[in-house]
């Protein structure tokens, strides 16, 4: 057979990927391309794209380095197409290689790309298995079929027992699968959380920061500061930097926040396991590992297991049973235009404005500030799914649609009716209060249900579940908040109401005039 085309894509970057499998250096040409098609379909956050394109040519020359021959083409390079197809196309005239491999991308508007790609370039491709996770696409389609809702708890008990993990004589360790109940402690403000481990940028990252700053002025986020690991090598102490210093802590202070302390005791590791520079089986075991040592308590330690091992698996999962019609879900109906301080982060709440700020700083914020600070706010004001998606896309060095998606749609604004989760994590302003020091300093009274001063997601909190009550009304799970409600006084409800409906109308008029400015 003549060789082969072996295009590597920009989150695919591990060495055992599939398409690099049964490589001949002889013969085969391994394909990486910056195109400006995937830097603008959402305007990623820079540090993003610069993370990845260095990542991108670090795992380039990796591959040099082993003999085998690569075709990078960089994103300046003056006859660059700008896309995946034009590349693929340019590439097979240039080596004369008319067969394509490539591992099956994470995002389904990839993968119907790449399906033309056989009828529209003069290539065969060959579309394979990405083997980089625990579950299959088969596996989970067997598990779901039949389950009207799927719920990840007994998918992740399975997911334990096929990989035998955290088990002893087929039960679980310590005799529970879920160890959350331990896991939501307050903030703990004398304990010194340990700062992240950081890399200097060298000149490959150096040339990628100067690159992206010159490219993408206009995107959002920051490049300052750029310290995050571009290599394998790199990827891996931070795993391990994480399991000696912060995963005795992590499941503990798993859900709380800290002005001022973005990456508490996460782990920070979900770009490089997104990017491929680490693999899930191996955070697992390393994590399972720190148990057997003694290292760390069992509730940090299945907890993390569960994130990997089960929610990141069981996102997927549904991702890809579902789309493409789970992009376009609706089921609340929202229809509010994401206000515009999601992007400039000027807004009066400050756990917002904490969290974007993160956001914008360091293309991260960990998951309890997406879910329960920003992914709650957008659910309670009732914002547009698709604006709320494509933020979530754009500002986190960790997203691409396959685990973005179901977080947002299924997870945070329950536009899929309840496939993903059983109800809306909504919550107001005392969950917040309880879980971090934010509302110290903000300029919203979180002890105050009503009146301008009170803190808005008090009366957003209520508001939200009257506005929804039609479609929200008969769910088991918020019986007792609808009984509540109802034992509330008329006066009160019209109050909450009131204070909502002003609430809400400055914050469209706020987008309005963003939207006039920019005409
Ligand atoms: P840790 O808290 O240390 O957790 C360890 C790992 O578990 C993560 O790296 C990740 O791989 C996995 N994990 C944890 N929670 C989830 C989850 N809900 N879904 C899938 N994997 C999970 N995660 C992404 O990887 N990409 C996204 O684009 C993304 N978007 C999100 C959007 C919203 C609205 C929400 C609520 C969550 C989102 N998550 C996303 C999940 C989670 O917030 C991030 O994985 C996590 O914050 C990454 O930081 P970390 O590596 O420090 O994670
Ligand atoms: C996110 C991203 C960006 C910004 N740029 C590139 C690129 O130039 N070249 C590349 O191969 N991959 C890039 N990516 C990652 C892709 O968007 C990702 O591979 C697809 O979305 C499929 O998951
Ligand atoms: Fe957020 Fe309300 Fe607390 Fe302000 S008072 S930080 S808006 S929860």
């Amino acid at each position: 057979m003549s060789g082969a085309l072996r295009l590597v894509l920009g989150d695919q970057l591990a060495r055992s990927i599939t398409s690099l499998a049964d490589l001949d250096p002889a013969r085969d040409v391994v394909l990486m391309a910056e195109v400006m098609d995937e830097v603008t379909y959402v305007k990623h956050h820079k540090r993003k794209i610069a993370f990845l394109f260095s990542a991108m040519r670090h795992f380039a020359e990796a591959l040099r380095a082993e003999g085998i021959t690569v075709d990078y083409v960089r994103l300046d390079d003056p006859d660059n197409s700008g896309s995946f197809g034009g590349e693929v196309a340019r590439a097979a005239a240039r080596h004369d290689l008319h067969r394509l491999v490539v591992t099956e991308p994470g995002e389904y508007r990839v993968l119907a790309a790449m399906r033309d790609w056989q009828d529209q370039l003069d290539v065969a491709v060959e579309i394979r298995g990405d083997e980089r996770f625990m579950c299959t696409p088969e596996r989970f389609a067997d598990w779901a079929s039949g389950r009207k809702q799927l719920r990840m708890d007994f998918f992740y008990r399975e997911m334990r027992r096929d990989h035998d993990v955290l088990m002893e004589d087929g039960a679980p360790v310590g005799g529970k699968w879920n160890y959350d109940a331990d896991n939501r402690q307050p903030p703990d403000l004398s304990l010194a959380v340990p700062p992240p481990l950081s890399f200097a940028p060298d000149a490959i990252t150096d040339d990628v920061l100067i690159l992206v700053g010159k490219r993408c002025a206009d995107h959002f986020g920051a490049l300052a500061d750029f310290g995050f690991a571009v290599t394998r090598d790199q990827a891996l102490q931070v795993l391990d930097h994480f399991i000696t210093h912060r995963l005795p802590l992590f499941g503990t202070y798993q859900d709380a926040m800290i002005e001022g302390e973005p990456w508490m005791y996460h782990s920070h590791i979900g770009f490089y396991l997104n990017a491929g520079l680490l693999l899930p089986a191996e955070a697992v075991r390393a994590a399972e590992a720190a148990w057997h040592d003694g290292h760390a308590p069992l509730n940090a330690i299945e907890g993390f297991i569960r994130q990997i091992l089960g929610w990141r698996e069981f996102v997927r999962g549904i991702y890809w049973m579902k789309m493409p019609d789970y992009a376009g879900m609706n089921f609340l109906e929202a229809d509010r235009t994401l206000p515009d301080f999601y992007w400039t982060g000027e807004t009066g709440m400050n756990c917002l404005a904490q969290s974007i700020d993160a956001t914008r700083r360091y293309a991260y914020a960990h998951h309890i500030q997406r879910l329960m600070v920003l992914g709650n706010f957008a659910l309670l004001a009732g914002v547009r799914p698709d604006q709320v998606n494509e933020w979530f896309l754009v500002v986190y060095a960790d997203a691409y649609e396959w685990v973005e998606l179901p977080n947002v749609s299924g997870m945070v604004l329950f536009a899929d009716g309840g496939y993903l989760a059983s109800k809306p994590y909504a919550a107001g302003g005392a969950y917040i209060n309880r879980m971090s020091n934010y509302c110290g300093n903000c300029r919203y009274k979180v002890a105050q249900k009503t009146g301008p001063d009170a803190c808005p997601f008090n009366y957003l909190y209520w508001d939200f579940l009257i506005r929804n009550r039609p479609r929200l009304g008969n769910n088991a799970r918020l019986g007792m908040i609808y009984r509540s409600l109802d034992k509330m006084a008329p006066e009160r409800v019209a109050g909450i109401e009131a204070d909502a409906a002003v609430f809400l109308a400055s914050l469209d008029e706020m987008s309005a005039d963003e939207h006039g400015r920019q005409q």
